[in-house]
């Protein structure tokens, strides 16, 4: 157990223990021994032998924050927070230039968020869209086996144009998720992935800003408007919530403010190691629950392995804009193409124009390697299919950001009331690296020779 349960918890859990061979009354709805077990093995804050009324906003929780995503909002009918989740096929702009066919929960593929507090009994309809049959599954959600959502296990699968109905009692906290859980490469690689935050219902550690972010991973290839999701390995296209950089909203901080970050990853193949300028940050929480004190370690980097949540935490004391993006160096690249042979060093300026004949995939590197094909495309230099933005970035306050994929931006302000953007960070006056000029390299006794780079 965590060791920073208050006593009120113990004395919970040992009630709720005790009760479990008999029949227990948890919020609108029949205890379940699963639920009643939970609360001895995952992070609560209360006890679950007594029922809650539905956790409400600013009280009971501070929402999350979940750039580019869509809340999955929710009615309260006696006493019952009451979900509709709709499945199906639409066009989604992952940015600027790409779109592609995806399938997702209420139009938003990988990047749904449902939210509640602990104690919450929760009824989620579920509409099936889509034209093929499906289960959704709760990921890390204490529960009853018939409502794990695992098509042909724990149910029947959903046939298409049909609405059938989950509920059950929130009997932990914690950054978990939810996703489909029949035909999985498909339905899930399409997009049918989504966050699923609980917060305690007595939180004892608050913070100021809260964010969500789900990553996935996608093989679109250029020119074309589908995902494959018979791809294994070879993925071009990574999202933040269903956005690659430069279409992720940056994350808006106060400086001084207490900041969490959790990172869910439903994606196929690729842990990501997200990673952050400027800080480092505490890692407080798995899927699993909350991590007890004594076992977190300070990072600068958090590695978020497939089929898991990573929550990170830390002290916004320092003003600027800070990156923060994944640290596998494919995952920073929008629409790689893969193929070409290595041609730093080579002439290669014909050489591209000749095989987007043949390849339109192929983006051959230049020779002096990758960072420039993005204003060349942004230019319209260089030709590329419709509907791809191979190895396009962004244009940033001093020249071109050559960074896409799993990428957004920390700004962090002094004073600031609003959490609208506030553009681009102004360096303090002597905090920009510059030119060197030739005074300073005489006096620290580096020689003509040796500044223009010669060897
Ligand atoms: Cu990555």
């Amino acid at each position: 157990m965590s060791a920073d349960l208050p006593d009120l918890n113990r004395r919970g859990v040992m009630i709720a223990a005790g009760l479990t061979a008999g029949a227990v009354t948890l919020a609108a709805g029949a205890a379940h021994p699963a639920q009643a077990h939970a609360a001895q093995a995952h992070a609560t804050s209360v006890p679950h032998n007594q029922s809650y009324p539905p956790g409400r906003s600013g009280t009971d929780y501070q929402p999350v924050i979940a750039p580019n995503a869509t809340k999955i909002p929710f009615t309260v009918r006696a006493g019952v927070k009451i979900f509709h989740l709709t499945l199906g096929e639409y066009e989604h702009r992952f940015a600027e230039g790409l779109s592609a066919r995806v399938w997702g929960f209420n139009q938003a593929a990988a990047g749904a968020v449902i939210e509640a507090v602990e104690g919450d009994r929760v009824r989620i309809y579920v509409t099936n869209g889509l034209s093929a049959p499906t289960a959704v599954h709760w990921h890390g959600v204490i529960l009853p086996s018939g409502m794990d959502g695992v098509g042909g296990l724990t149910q029947e699968n959903i046939p298409p144009a049909e609405t059938w109905v989950y509920e059950f009692t929130l009997v932990q906290h914690g950054t978990l998720m939810f996703h489909a859980h029949h035909d999985e490469m498909v339905q899930m690689g399409l997009g049918l992935t989504g966050m699923f935050i609980i917060h305690p219902r007595r939180p004892r550690a608050r913070v100021d800003r809260d964010f969500a972010l789900l990553l996935h991973e996608w093989k679109i290839r250029p020119g074309t408007r589908r995902p494959d999701p018979n791809e294994m390995t070879d993925f071009n296209v990574f999202t933040l919530n269903g956005k690659v950089f430069p279409a992720t909203d940056p994350l808006i901080v106060r400086q001084g403010q207490k900041v969490r970050i959790r990172f869910g990853n439903l994606g196929m193949q690729n842990h990501h190691p997200m990673h952050i300028h400027g800080y480092s940050w505490t890692v407080t929480e798995t899927d699993g629950g909350v991590i007890p004190e004594a076992g977190r370690w300070p990072e600068t980097t958090v590695l978020v392995p497939v089929g898991s949540t990573r929550t990170v935490e830390f002290n916004a004391d320092y003003p600027g804009d800070w990156a923060m993006h994944c640290h596998m160096l494919h995952h920073l690249m929008n629409q790689m193409g893969h193929g070409a042979p290595n041609m730093v060093g080579v002439d290669t300026d014909a050489l591209q124009a000749r095989t987007q004949d043949v390849l339109p995939e192929a983006m051959i590197m230049g020779r002096n390697g990758m960072g420039d094909h993005g204003e060349h495309v942004e230019m319209g230099h260089m030709p590329v299919p419709d509907n791809a933005i191979p190895m396009v970035g962004a244009r940033g306050p001093r020249g071109y950001i050559p960074m896409g994929g799993l990428v957004t931006v920390v700004k962090v302000r002094p004073g600031i009331t609003s959490f609208e953007d506030p553009g681009w960070y102004e360096n303090p006056p002597g905090t920009e690296a510059r030119r060197a000029t030739p005074e300073q390299l005489s006096q620290d006794g580096i020689s003509a020779q040796e500044r223009g780079g010669a060897p």
